[in-house]
């Protein structure tokens, strides 16, 4: 009692500091009756009655305070009323206006001197100025006039053309109702249009108030008002560099500390020649180009249509590119860090692709032809032609590619190079294995060009002479990919010919036990006891020689057992083969088996349940449920490139990743996307390699360990049949005719069909595809399951396996219509290069 009072007292004073109007005589009445906290609160409320009784007595100082009060109340509406007019006249209209687009054209007959590469100099200005004079009047005279605001000339330029190719700025202020009438097309169209006018005599060049001007050369692109500033003439960060003399590699290092966010580096050589960037090193935050990147344009301004390459990653090996003329543009933009970009440039002279070709008769390689500055990536626009000379009516030519195929074109276009042979059209694509393509012709002509809207990858072929009538060597079988394989290769399971075609019309290899001829490597050590004396599946871990059949260990040893990953067993004499098994066993209390769920769900599914499929992910666009993905590790997600490849997908920060969720809505993570990684030879035409990785912005908490989970990556060897569950999950339609999206995670049970079961319902099913469903199609994946998994399990309680990708089928639940996937198998070690530490 002792305490409180004295505790009580101490208060008291306190307060009685605080509050001068507080009297003694309250004090002590509190101290003997109450604790401390009410005591404070009974004295705040007795000295406010007081406070407010002395107030009401003294008027003068009631006067100031109202005084105040009123100055106060009057600065605030100034300050309001001050606002609002800055917003209505200044901002309002600032964000109302500015339109900008960048353009070129060629100015012909006019002689271009070398002063007019300053922008400082008198000649650029007064030749700038007469055709800013020209652009102005034009516009000033067409239906946009009211909104043109101005030109600004930013760069004067030569080609092998000859005249002056003019790079220029164009400024509309638009307010927002009327911004559909100066759209790219519109602007570029009033320009066409008034030189239109004037062509006469099939030349390309017409007149411009005067001026003559080509019209193939007139390009306009919008372009973004940051980019116009930073790049515009007296910019901080604009540097200007010029190749003079051919072959000479003129340096070119930058660092972040080098300007700033937004700097430009602009290259010209003279004219005849174009300019090979070599990018030896480039070290940056990987961003999908959002945060740091550099841009290489195929001209002077940054102009969307002349984007020759993009760099979004750090480069470590180098890679170089080649401009279409005698002009290009660097843009770099580096946020905070250490950022450094180390290469060089030079002039190259433009290169003659054009040779003929005389082959010797006998066999083997001839020589090599290549695409135009190889290994330089391809540029912009090129063409080549080689002609064959045959020595005999008998020989034709086999080009022999390392990583590309050539098809028959078909009714769209050609996206990675352009073929002709003996008028023939084909189409290039590129893959990452080899094909030869085979000319039965004497004197064939092949002609390539460029057909890539920015740079592609270069290739080189080698050639050789083959007998027409025997293409292959004696005891060979001829692929469909041109290669040549041994015959008793076909038919034994693996794909030696690298599109199947040693595999089609097989039938099921028999089950020879006891005989003189050795079992089908299919059926050793393949988990299955095919053999009734079990012999196939004894001895499994003694080390062969590698092969696709065999499991490869850590230290580069091979066993016989495929599926040796994961298993529980220690195979491998490293023990590697348990190593980094912390996936794909999910801790969901009742297993799937068990399920009492019977509501009939995306085409044939059922409701999945809490912590089941816990690598299951949501993929959101713009907060809408897009596709799945799978947990590959806290940082990793495995998806469908289709999801991700449109350029208005491919935007990392539109999308969010949903982790350890079982309805929509109730995600235990919600992650920011950092980037995508898309598979390099995806094919958007037959979805081939339809395969991508997601990397989060941040790894999920481990104390969500117990709703997200990695799924295991298959070993390459790894084999999946018709024997083993395979569940397909996610929260895509529930039928070809549905409208609604459910909102409990799905999952229906499918079997893995054989691929030439498969290639009788599609025709075309390549080696990185795989067929799931059931003969009668009731149970499928649908549209909005795409990128999800395909969940597979080892064997009876054993982990679970990430066999496929969601990726297409004909419609959903049509029966002999399966879903495909991508083969993950096929993809381990492209996982593995693009995930350090996985
Ligand atoms: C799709 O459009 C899609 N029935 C995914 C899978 C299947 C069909 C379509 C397979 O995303």
């Amino acid at each position: 009692m002792e305490t409180a009072r004295e505790e009580s007292a101490r208060g008291s004073d306190d307060d009685a500091a605080q509050e001068d109007t507080t009297s003694v005589a309250d004090v002590s009445v509190e101290v003997a009756t109450v604790d401390a906290t009410l005591n404070k609160l009974c004295r705040r409320y007795n000295g406010r009655r007081r406070r407010a009784k002395k107030i009401k007595k003294k008027n003068p100082i009631l006067d100031l305070q109202n005084l105040a009060i009123l100055i106060t109340v009057v600065v605030f509406v100034i300050v309001v009323i001050m606002w609002s007019l800055l917003w209505v006249f200044i901002f309002r209209r600032e964000s109302n206006s500015g339109v900008y687009f960048a353009g070129m054209f060629r100015v012909a007959n006019v002689e271009f001197i070398p002063e007019y590469r300053h922008a400082d100099s008198s000649e650029f200005v007064s030749m700038a100025n007469r055709i800013q004079h020209v652009i102005t009047s034009v516009y000033r005279t067409s239906s946009v006039s009211r909104l043109y605001k101005q030109t600004v000339i930013s760069d004067l330029s030569n080609n092998n053309q000859g005249g002056v190719l003019v790079h220029f700025w164009m400024i509309f202020v638009v307010p927002h109702l009327k911004t559909p009438s100066v759209c790219e097309d519109c602007v570029s169209a009033i320009l066409k249009d008034s030189v239109h006018m004037s062509l006469q005599n099939r030349s390309s060049v017409g007149f411009l108030q005067g001026l003559p001007v080509d019209i193939d050369s007139i390009l306009v692109n919008v372009a973004l008002r940051s980019d116009y500033s930073s790049t515009a003439v007296g910019s901080q960060c604009v540097d200007k560099l010029y190749a003079g003399v051919p072959d000479v590699s003129i340096p070119l290092n930058v660092f972040s500390s080098w300007g700033g966010l937004s700097c430009y580096i602009k290259l010209t050589s003279a004219p005849g020649s174009v300019i090979r960037l070599t990018v030896k090193s480039f070290r940056i935050d990987p961003s999908d180009c959002v945060y740091d990147a550099l841009t290489v344009y195929d001209s002077l301004l940054p102009m969307r249509g002349m984007i020759l390459y993009r760099v979004c990653e750090s480069v470590s090996a180098p890679i170089s590119l080649v401009s279409t003329s005698n002009v290009m543009l660097l843009s770099f933009r580096l946020t905070q860090g250490n950022k450094i970009f180390r290469g060089h440039f030079q002039a190259l002279m433009e290169e003659q692709c054009m040779n003929t070709i005389a082959l010797p008769a006998g066999p083997g390689d001839a020589g090599v032809i290549t695409s135009p500055f190889f290994p330089s990536l391809l540029p912009r626009q090129c063409s080549c032609t080689w002609m064959f000379q045959m020595p005999s009516g008998a020989l034709g030519v086999a080009l022999r590619f390392q990583n590309y195929m050539l098809k028959l074109k078909d009714l769209q276009n050609c996206e990675h190079g352009w073929w002709k042979i003996n008028e023939i059209i084909y189409c290039g694509n590129y893959i990452d294995y080899s094909t030869v393509f085979r000319i039965p012709a004497q004197n064939p002509e092949v002609v390539f060009r460029c057909s890539s809207r920015s740079a592609d990858q270069s290739f080189n072929a080698t050639y050789s002479s083959y007998n027409t009538s025997q293409p292959c060597p004696e005891g060979h079988f001829l692929c469909s990919t041109g290669l040549c394989v041994e015959k008793f290769r076909r038919c034994d399971g693996l794909d030696d010919c690298q599109d199947e075609s040693d595999e089609m019309f097989c039938s099921k290899p028999p089950k020879i036990c006891g005989g003189l001829s050795p079992l089908h490597p299919l059926y050793i050590c393949n988990g299955e006891t095919d053999c009734s004396s079990g012999k196939d599946e004894i001895n499994c871990t003694q080390e062969t020689s590698c092969s696709g059949v065999s499991y490869q260990c850590g230290n580069g040893a091979c066993i016989l057992k495929k599926n040796a990953k994961c298993d529980g067993l220690h195979d491998c004499y490293d023990r590697s083969d348990e190593k980094d098994c912390a996936c794909g066993n999910p801790t969901a209390s009742k297993r799937v088996s068990d399920s009492a769920a019977t509501q009939q769900r995306i085409v044939g599914g059922i409701n999945a349940m809490e912590g089941e499929w816990p690598w299951q992910v949501s993929m959101h666009f713009s907060g809408q449920m897009y596709c799945g993905a799978s947990v590959l590790s806290d940082e990793w997600l495995l998806s469908a490139a289709h999801c991700f490849s449109k350029e208005r997908l491919a935007d990392p920060r539109m999308w969010m990743a949903h982790l350890g969720m079982l309805n929509q809505g109730s995600a235990k993570h919600v992650a920011e996307i950092r980037r995508f990684v898309v598979h390099e030879y995806y094919n958007a035409r037959n979805f081939d390699y339809d395969i991508a990785l997601v990397q989060l912005k941040k790894a999920w908490p481990s104390s969500l360990e117990k709703y997200i989970q990695p799924i295991c990556l298959p070993a390459p060897s790894q084999t999946f049949t018709e024997g083993h569950r395979c569940w397909v999950t996610g929260w895509g339609y529930r039928s070809e005719q549905d409208k609604i999206l459910p909102t409990v995670l799905q999952k229906a049970e499918v079997s893995i069909i054989s691929q030439s079961e498969c290639k009788r319902s599609y025709g075309a099913v390549s080696p990185r595809m795989l067929c799931a469903g059931v003969p009668s199609g009731e149970q499928d994946a649908c549209r909005g399951d795409s990128g999800g998994p395909l969940s597979c399990q080892a064997h009876s309680g054993g982990r679970w396996f990430l066999t496929g990708v969601v990726s297409w089928g004909s419609g959903c639940g049509r029966p002999n219509f399966p879903g495909v996937y991508t083969r993950v198998a096929k993809f381990v070690d492209w996982i593995q290069r693009h995930i350090q530490n996985l």
